[in-house]
């Protein structure tokens, strides 16, 4: 699905601003009988968590509703209405016409509006569904069963350790087409020598006799440009470009080249799309990620979209705001923990030169020992977020991973009193069911984009057996904190112990996707003691010389870049996971300064 763009061909009217809103606990209203005198006016984007205090914990129904007129030369064009994300099902009505619903909170969905949309006077309704439940993807509503949440239950009571955070959470925007119109492009890169190669894959709406395609391939720094002529097979065209000399894109130079498709007649254009594209490979060989054929090493942090008053919504300025303090640490990338990010996010890492695993919603998913009526809804969830995700980022440069999921509940109960007796994993194989989910998961990944490496991050507790079907191990680990607490040595030695052992198992490159300490602000302690700044910086600081030491271990990445609000439970003081090396308000604590002393020593 390609991003809404402006051009000759194309245009676009961003209907974010202020729309009009109301509470629906009871789910008795209807799309069509909505009054004035119901709704309050919310932003969008942003989540209504934390623009309405007297609605923070509230993830019912909720329903939006907007007007807006049809801009000048629109008719005749097909029109679109794209919805960036919705947290969690969105159903969409316009003109009193329903046109459907998506589930999924944090990937994009449209619908074709043309036949329903009215050149003055159009209503847009949409009704949110927050709820917390077991058939969903991330899952919510298992209070402290123990095979869903290790007994952590919490308030809004979800599965995962993020705030709940609903509402239209990204841009809603209207766009059109043209009618002989480009849908999609697919580009994959490969090097031979000094020479990049460029494979672009062109869907049309239609075959149409007489039409070609022009694909236009341009570096804005050297003037280099250069035509590629496609061969065409009824809706799709394939065009092969060989780039001499090629700017290679890296974390180093993330050099990006302006790729643009055309469609035309003889005496006319069609439509046109541009996208911005990088030249690089990205590859596993033996126990080393290889970019450009060169072992890369990823440093930098596992985040959030968190911010105050908006939540979970689009804040642009947060967003350069972020890649200027991870720039400052020394860190070349970071994982998408938990869900997509924002294709604003993305396109800045593309710029940036920031290598991101992107991860898919699955997190918190869990696999019941009795009935488990959820299980196949989750799965097939899973499948179609995957399909979303890497149709809508598979053309960046910078996502260089496919995560399959978040530290899946996949052990059984007993193996995971085992292994608090003796934390190590090497007897507790993980459930069926889960081993299923991920031999599938995997599966479709690669069927869908076989041009990148993908991974699973897992829990303590399991051998995670679908570390097979991966190709790159990821775990999260936090010796020293939730057990062995206060102990650095001693979570030193047994992270070592199991990382270890895991790597003896699965001998592919490793990364450790979290490691973190809760830490409050302003909080010293001489010597060091859990929760000050001091014990965060020590504890961080141990396990990065720990992963240094290991040539296979191939990336490190701190949980968490900043404090991120979370639901309300014993463990959470204030509703906060406060393992940020910087504060919710992005300043830095004292591990900010150690770590960047070791990734960016000359910073
Ligand atoms: C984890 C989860 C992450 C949590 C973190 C923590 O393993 O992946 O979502 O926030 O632990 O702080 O407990």
């Amino acid at each position: 699905m390609l991003y809404p763009q402006a051009n000759p061909h194309r245009q676009m009217l961003d209907l974010s601003g202020f729309w009009d809103f109301c509470f629906d606990p009871d789910e008795t209203l209807t799309a069509t009988e909505l009054t004035s005198a119901q709704m309050q006016p919310i932003a969008v984007p942003g989540s209504w968590n934390e623009q309405f205090a007297d609605h923070r914990d509230y993830t019912g129904t909720a329903w939006y509703r907007t007007g807006f007129r049809l801009p000048w030369g629109w008719r005749g064009q097909r029109i679109y209405l794209r919805f960036n994300a919705v947290s969690y099902v969105c159903e969409v009505w316009l003109n009193g016409m329903r046109l459907g619903a998506h589930e999924g909170g944090h990937l994009p969905f449209a619908f074709d509006v043309t036949d329903h949309v009215k050149d003055n006077g159009n209503v847009l309704v949409a009704r949110v569904d927050g709820h917390l439940l077991p058939d969903r993807v991330p899952p919510g509503g298992m209070g402290a069963h123990p095979e869903a949440s290790f007994n952590r239950a919490g308030y809004p009571d979800t599965t995962y350790d993020f705030f709940p955070y609903t509402g239209i959470h990204r841009p809603v925007i209207l766009y059109t087409e043209p009618e002989h119109a480009i849908k999609d492009i697919t580009v994959t890169t490969d090097i031979e020598g000094t020479t990049g190669i460029v494979k672009i894959k062109v869907t049309r709406s239609q075959p149409t006799e007489g039409t070609s395609l022009t694909v236009t391939l341009r570096h804005p720094a050297d003037g280099y440009r250069k035509l590629g002529d496609a061969v065409i097979e009824g809706e799709t065209a394939y065009v092969a470009m060989h780039v001499p000399d090629a700017h290679l894109w890296s974390p180093q130079e993330p050099n990006l080249y302006e790729l643009t498709v055309g469609l035309a007649q003889p005496m006319s254009v069609l439509d046109s799309y541009t996208l911005q594209i990088g030249i690089r490979t990205i590859a596993v060989k033996d126990e080393q990620l290889l970019l450009n054929g060169e072992p890369v090493k990823l440093v930098g942090f596992g985040r959030h979209e968190d911010f105050p008053v908006v939540g979970k919504g689009l804040l642009p300025a947060l967003i350069v705001k972020d890649y200027a303090l991870m720039d400052w640490m020394g860190a070349n990338s970071f994982r998408t923990s938990h869900y997509p990010y924002s294709e604003q996010m993305m396109d800045m890492a593309d710029r940036l030169g920031f290598m991101v695993i992107d991860e898919t919603p699955a997190v918190g998913l869990f696999y019941l020992s009795g009935d488990d009526p959820g299980l196949a809804k989750r799965n097939a969830l899973c499948q179609q977020m995957l399909r979303e995700m890497i149709d809508r980022d598979k053309n960046h440069p910078s996502v260089i991973m496919w995560s399959l999921a978040n530290e899946p509940h996949s052990a059984r109960l007993e193996a995971r009193a085992a292994y608090e007796r003796d934390m190590t994993v090497m007897d507790n194989p993980s459930k069926p069911q889960a081993v299923n989910t991920f031999r599938e998961l995997a599966a479709l990944a690669r069927e869908l984009d076989p041009s990148r490496p993908i991974t699973l991050v897992s829990h303590e507790g399991a051998i995670e057996e679908a570390f097979a079907f991966v190709d790159v191990v990821c775990l999260n680990r936090y010796f020293g904190w939730y057990t062995q607490s206060g102990q650095i040595d001693r979570a030193i030695a047994l992270l070592e112990r199991e990382i270890d052992l895991i790597h003896e198992m699965y001998p592919k490159p490793f990364i450790l996707t979290e490691f973190g300490a809760d830490t409050l602000p302003g909080h010293h302690a001489q010597p060091p003691e859990m929760f000050s700044e001091e014990w965060q910086a020590e504890y961080l600081v141990r396990q990065i010389e720990l992963t240094d030491a290991k040539p296979w271990v191939v990336g490190q990445h701190i949980w968490n870049m900043c404090d991120f609000k979370t639901s309300q439970g014993t463990l959470r003081v204030n509703g906060m996971n406060y393992k940020g090396v910087f504060t919710r308000d992005r300043r830095p604590k004292l591990a900010a300064h150690r770590v960047r002393a070791l990734w960016n020593p000359e910073g």
